[in-house]
């Protein structure tokens, strides 16, 4: 019996720049975990020949950041395999426009489109009816898919070969065992396009916390879901044999994996006795150096660098997001504690609490430089992001939010201040990169970062791009990578194509003038760490972020911020407030 194709192409979106042109590169900086495990659970399928012996599946996988699809000779394929479907993959809001114009082309030529990520999931579950964009979608005749996708493949893949495919696949309310599929590794081809060839998984899914900020909890869940050792070893083997053996592991919050332990020491073991060369970047929180063992054991099994989700320093701005486990008078602790065990730190901080000003956030970010050990700082609006408990609380009450979604980046007002106005706020935001980024902070880290015993390539490299991509590409750090490409013809769907005489002489400009600025910045910052390394009493340097903190000492940083911090279990004792709210 002759056999036949099955062809899936599998897109994880990017975004639309302010001019409408999709942000991508020739290196991206970030592996997608969501495509990895959409090809995985698929490459699974193919396996178990769920379409019959006969039937080949042939997967294709393209993360946009890095890589530019051409639509019709992709279309051409599936067509010429006569079954198959395109899968847009991990679609989070700001992604979402994007999405649409590539599942319009895709829909135009009459092959079935699937749209899965956080942004259907976060609508879906949060909100009582489909929102507009989403009810476009389903207009142009792409299917939704809410949920996780573990264990549920077959029932999909069955569907769009029978043509039977449904408009909205909902799974909301059964979150599946993660043990359910295995992850697979990307091909080689697909990974080779990451800076550095990193690879994205998830050890486990689900956090206790309730920020109110934060889509995870209403999608993922609370409870904490996880792999087994056995399972992380498998996807790092099957990496490994491709020559991969970094990892960004994307749990939103990594401490509270319960399994962190047995995962960790299986790294260990790898890394100790098998002698994998295994780095891997985690995401924690602030309590994280609380788990007898935790930091250790992440230095150990190859973590270099971590993500805090430290959002604020200002007690009430942490209690008004519901962030309660947020606790000041433990930050300076836990970020040493990670210095100490030689690992950088990259903390998120967030701009526009409801008491902000302009003032007081000028004020966060110089108490910020002069009192904690932070390596890589980076900022973000406040968001009301689809699948938040503050955006359902938006919605539901009718408060004016941005309508177009492509701006749910972090990057833009998406609702108005009760203080600020929207042209202060990006104001704000602008010059926070430039109020952390100066060149005297940027010594001072590195001389933290010597008396650390750091290694101070590691710090600037990261220092320098998250330095320049707001400033100089105008796309926040977590967009970024290595050269950019924008396509002409790639604009969005209702913006003009611009003619080739006057688009590529302003491409060339734009070009040459941020490649400038690259390197006028790159100089600069290597001038610094030079200037760093030179210093003959390197090791001995202290300031106010370095000072040990013994228990009951008088902390500054406390202080400053007494009169916000509320009476809970293990807050200190009040000594004065220098700052009032
Ligand atoms: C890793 C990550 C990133 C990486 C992305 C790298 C990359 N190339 O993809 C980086 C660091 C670059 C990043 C950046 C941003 N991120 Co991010 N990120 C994540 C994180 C932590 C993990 C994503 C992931 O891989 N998840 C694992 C996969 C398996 O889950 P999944 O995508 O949901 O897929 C499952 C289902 O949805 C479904 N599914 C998904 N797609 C499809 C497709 C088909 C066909 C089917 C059938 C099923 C299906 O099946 C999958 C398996 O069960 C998530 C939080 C999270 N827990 O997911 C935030 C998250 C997705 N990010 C978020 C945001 C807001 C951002 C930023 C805008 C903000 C910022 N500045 O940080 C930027 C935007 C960048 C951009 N435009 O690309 C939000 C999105 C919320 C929303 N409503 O859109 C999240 C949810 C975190 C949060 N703060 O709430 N992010
Ligand atoms: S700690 Fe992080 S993942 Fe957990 S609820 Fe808060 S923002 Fe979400």
């Amino acid at each position: 019996m002759a056999g036949r194709s099955f062809r899936i192409v599998l897109i994880k979106p990017s975004h639309y720049d302010a001019d409408g042109y999709v942000i991508q590169w020739h290196r991206s900086m970030i592996p997608s975990t969501s495509l990895s495990t959409i090809y995985g659970l698929l490459a699974d399928c193919n396996a178990a020949k769920i379409l019959g012996p006969d039937v080949e599946f042939e997967i294709e996988a393209y993360d946009e950041t890095n890589v530019v699809v051409d639509v019709n000779s992709a279309i051409g394929r599936i067509r010429a395999a006569g079954a198959g479907f395109v899968g847009l993959v991990g679609v989070q809001s700001n992604q979402f426009p994007r999405a649409l114009d590539l599942g319009r082309q895709f829909r135009a030529a009459g092959l079935p489109v699937i749209i899965g990520g956080f942004h259907v999931s976060g609508c879906i579950s949060m909100l009582p009816e489909m929102p507009v964009d989403l009810k476009e979608a389903l207009d142009l005749g792409i299917s939704l898919y809410a949920g996780e996708a573990e264990g549920r493949m077959e029932e999909l893949v069955r569907d769009i070969d029978a043509g039977t495919l449904k408009p909205v696949y909902n799974y909301l309310h059964d979150l599946p065992d993660m043990g359910m599929a295995s992850q697979r590794a990307l091909p080689r081809p697909v990974t080779s396009r990451i800076a550095g060839h990193y690879a994205g998984f998830d050890a486990g899914r689900g956090c206790p916390f309730q920020c109110s900020f934060c889509t995870i909890i209403n999608v993922q869940g609370r409870k904490s879901r996880y792999r087994s050792a056995d399972e992380v070893e498998a996807l790092i083997r099957d990496n490994a044999r491709q020559g991969v053996t970094r990892f960004f592991v994307t749990d939103d919050n990594f401490a509270r994996n319960k399994n962190w332990e047995a995962i960790l020491d299986r790294l260990i073991e790898l890394r100790e006795q098998d002698g994998f060369k295994i780095k891997i970047l985690l995401q924690v929180d602030t309590l994280c150096h609380k788990i007898p063992g935790f930091i250790e054991k992440a230095a150990r099994a190859g973590c270099n660098c971590v993500f805090i989700g430290l959002e604020n320093i200002n007690p009430e701005s942490l209690m008004g997001a519901k962030k309660r486990q947020n606790k000041i008078w433990e930050y300076r602790e836990m970020l040493q504690a990670w210095h100490k065990a030689k690992v950088i730190t990259w903390a998120g901080y967030i701009l526009g609490f409801p008491n902000d000003t302009p003032e007081s956030i000028a004020r966060d970010i110089e108490v910020i430089k002069k009192e904690l050990p932070i390596d890589i700082l980076e900022f973000f609006f406040l968001t009301p992001l689809p699948g938040s408990e503050d955006h359902k609380n938006l919605y539901l009450r009718g408060v004016p939010m941005e309508p177009d979604m492509n701006k749910y980046d972090l990057e833009h007002a998406c609702t108005a201040h009760p203080i600020m106005s929207k042209e202060t706020w990006q104001k704000v935001y602008r010059n926070a990169w430039k109020r952390y980024y100066t060149d005297e902070h940027v010594e001072t880290v590195l001389r933290r970062g010597l008396a650390s015993g750091l290694n101070l390539r590691k710090i600037i490299d990261p220092m320098t791009i998250f330095s320049g991509a707001s400033r100089i590409e105008g796309v926040h750090p977590l967009q970024y990578g290595y050269v950019r490409r924008k396509i002409r013809t790639h604009r969005r769907h209702d913006m003009r194509v611009l003619n080739p005489i006057l688009f590529y002489p302003w491409r060339a400009f734009d070009f040459t003038f941020v490649l400038l600025r690259w390197l006028r910045l790159f100089l600069r910052y290597r001038r610094i760490m030079k200037r760093v390394m030179a210093t003959p009493d390197g090791a001995s340097y202290i300031d106010d972020a370095l000072m040990p903190t013994a228990p009951n000492a008088a902390d500054h940083l406390v202080e400053l911020y007494a009169d916000a911090i509320p009476h809970t279990h293990g807050a200190p004792v009040r000594k004065h407030a220098a700052v009032a709210g």
